[in-house]
């Protein structure tokens, strides 16, 4: 049985990373049947409760302010409307809904104890709850944690190093902070990151490291390739080849033998013998919907099909993890402490970030 390691090198993950494919394959395929069922695949629904208009500079996001794409922004959605969206994903198939908000931190105040509200709800529904919120404070994961959330996303996104190239209003350190806080709830912890954004490959394990070292390592790892979008700084990385995302599912798997390795954003661009492969190398999880936040995704009958084809069956709420209890709000043993958390700025300059900005406020001034 393969044990979980939180030591490993910078250089042992390359050695994994660049074996010769096939042995690469058997290897993760082997570590994938020790700890988990090969044919089961857990869904997941995305829904954007709050979008656009984000304060933060994160160069691969539409949905930062400064950047001019086509995102259109929208306040946070009601509580009946979320409900009614994971209704439909459960219908479909899904066994989680991920709530994602462009915020860069939680704040205290009506607009979280909406959230807090979506999660008792979605819980009630027998279903997973993930939220991605930004940054939090251990108050406000405790506060998720007794509405019943499942999971917390948030996505160290690529090594400490090349993060320096990437994002400028706040740092790794931060990042580490919020997942440190939810690991001190009973919330699992959802971490992982993007490849294609310029970086080098011995980034990709510096990532990889960094997820590792986590004590737990997170139970679900997101990988995904960048969704090139117009206005943003990386609006002209090239696409990431199928051989890249199978070599970083295959490693992750390795080096996290337990943990649900999500195969994330940039499906669209994936063949269903690319996705397979995928799949053999330890990916079990997927995004499923038409939409990510703001982006295309596959249909959620193409993936049905794709499923059917390959034997795959979704895998049920809860056989992780037993399903958390609600606490109703009435009930809460935590009161909203309203803090001004010191999260960092480091505000340095990324050129091409720079030039994003510049060249939306062009063409505003050129209308
Ligand atoms: N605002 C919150 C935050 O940044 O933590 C939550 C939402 S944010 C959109 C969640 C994650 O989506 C990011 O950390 C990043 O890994 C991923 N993401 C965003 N834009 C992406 C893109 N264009 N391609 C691939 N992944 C992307
Ligand atoms: C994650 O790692 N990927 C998801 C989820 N966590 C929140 C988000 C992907 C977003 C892709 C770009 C978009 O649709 O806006
Ligand atoms: Fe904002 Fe999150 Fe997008 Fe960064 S990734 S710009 S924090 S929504």
């Amino acid at each position: 049985m393969s044990v979980t390691r939180h030591d490993w090198t910078k250089q042992e993950i390359l050695d994994i990373y660049n074996k010769p494919l096939m042995d690469l394959l058997y290897e993760a395929a082997s570590i994938h049947r020790e700890h988990h069922n090969p044919n089961t695949v857990q869904v997941s629904t995305l829904l954007s409760i709050k979008t656009g208009g984000c304060p933060e500079d994160c160069g691969y996001c539409p949905q930062a302010a400064r950047y001019h794409t086509d995102v259109e922004g929208n306040d946070l959605m009601s509580v009946q409307q979320v409900k009614a969206q994971a209704l439909r994903a459960r219908a479909s198939g899904s066994s989680r809904v991920c709530m994602g908000a462009a915020w860069r931190n939680v704040k205290d105040g009506p607009e979280f104890e909406n959230v807090l509200e979506m999660v008792r709800t979605i819980n009630k529904l027998e279903m997973e709850v993930c939220c991605t919120l930004g940054m939090i404070t251990e108050n406000q994961a405790q506060r998720l944690a007794e509405a019943g959330l499942y999971a917390y996303n948030h996505n160290l996104d690529t090594s400490e190093e090349y993060y320096k190239e990437v994002i400028s209003t706040r740092g790794y350190e931060d990042r580490l902070q919020t997942i440190d806080n939810v690991r001190k709830t009973n919330v699992t912890v959802c971490s992982g990151g993007i490849i294609g954004m310029g970086e080098k490959v011995e980034d990709r394990a510096g990532m990889l490291v960094a997820l590792s070292r986590l004590n737990p390592q997170p139970e679900s790892v997101p990988i995904n390739a960048l969704v090139a979008v117009e206005g943003t700084p990386m609006e002209e990385e090239k696409p990431v080849a199928i051989w890249d995302m199978i070599r970083m599912v295959a490693t992750t798997r390795i080096i996290m033998p337990k943990t649900q390795v999500r195969l994330s954003a940039g499906r669209t661009d994936m063949s269903r013998e690319g996705q397979a492969m995928c799949f053999f190398a330890g990916a079990n999880s997927i995004f499923a919907g038409d939409k990510l936040l703001t982006t295309p995704n596959p249909d959620v009958n193409e993936d049905m099909e794709m499923f059917s084809l390959l034997g795959l069956e979704p895998q049920k709420p809860f056989v992780k993890k037993a399903q958390p209890e609600t606490v109703e709000a009435k009930d809460s043993k935590f009161e909203a402490l309203g803090e001004k958390p010191k999260w960092s700025r480091p505000d340095h300059s990324i050129e091409r970030n720079e030039a994003a900005k510049y060249k939306s406020k062009k063409i505003v001034a050129d209308k």
